[in-house]
């Protein structure tokens, strides 16, 4: 098999490229990686040494392709399938690709930010970052909930990568920070995201792992 992708189950960033994986059954070997394990991350960041997944490794083409937006504008361009998750149309694609970063940088990261402070050896937590973070998700909350109001996925009514950034962000998101109760029109994009079968067999893969999160 070409494609090889390296990734833990668990990972927001991962579950993103899974999604894409899984919209248009792209067959790719799993390889998962467990960066706790001294082994399994050496090996890994022999591939990537900058250490973060997910990474797409194409034997057949001989390339190595880090960075979740990347992979997926990779599967788009050199596998694509039924789904097209970043449109031709140059317009609508600058749009996605703006809404990708958006789910990125604003919901993913800050939750991530969230999450991982609750991992630090005590004393070495960062109050004030972990506030930044919760301000930063509050304003996202407030622009997504505008935007869905009257759209069906990010990008209208075509699924696109903006939504594969999108589900994995919301949902671990919504469970450090939860918006059902304050913004509805947020919280019926979360609930289709869900019942997405792309994203519900990634959520349903990652169950075993859900005693990684950290209360
Ligand atoms: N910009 C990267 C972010 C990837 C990322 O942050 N991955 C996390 C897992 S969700 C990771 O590898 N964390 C391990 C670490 O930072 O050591 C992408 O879009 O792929």
């Amino acid at each position: 098999m070409s494609l090889k992708l390296y990734f833990h189950p668990f990972s927001s960033f991962c579950q993103k490229v899974l999604a894409a994986f899984y919209e248009n059954d792209t067959p790719f070997e799993p390889h998962i990686v467990d960066l706790a394990d001294e082994s399994s991350s050496a090996e890994f960041k022999k591939i990537w040494p900058i250490g973060k997944f997910p990474v797409l490794r194409d034997d057949r083409k001989d390339r190595t392709i880090p960075e979740s937006s990347i992979i997926i504008e990779y599967l788009d361009l050199h596998y694509p399938g039924k789904a097209q998750l970043v449109p031709t149309d140059a317009d609508l694609a600058w749009q996605t690709r703006l809404r990708d970063r958006f789910y990125d940088l604003y919901v993913n990261v800050p939750m991530q930010k969230i999450v991982t402070d609750r991992l630090r050896p005590a004393g070495s937590n960062d109050p004030h970052g972990v506030e930044q973070a919760k301000t930063l998700l509050q304003t996202a909350y407030r622009l997504i909930d505008q935007q869905m109001e009257a759209t069906m996925w990010a990008m209208g009514d075509a699924f696109t990568m903006a939504d594969c950034a999108a589900a994995p962000a919301l949902f671990y998101a919504n469970e450090v920070m939860p918006f059902g109760g304050t913004h509805k029109s947020a919280a019926g994009y979360l609930a289709r995201l869900m019942a997405r079968p792309s994203f519900a067999r990634v959520v349903e893969e990652a169950r075993p792992y859900r005693a990684l999160f950290p209360k």
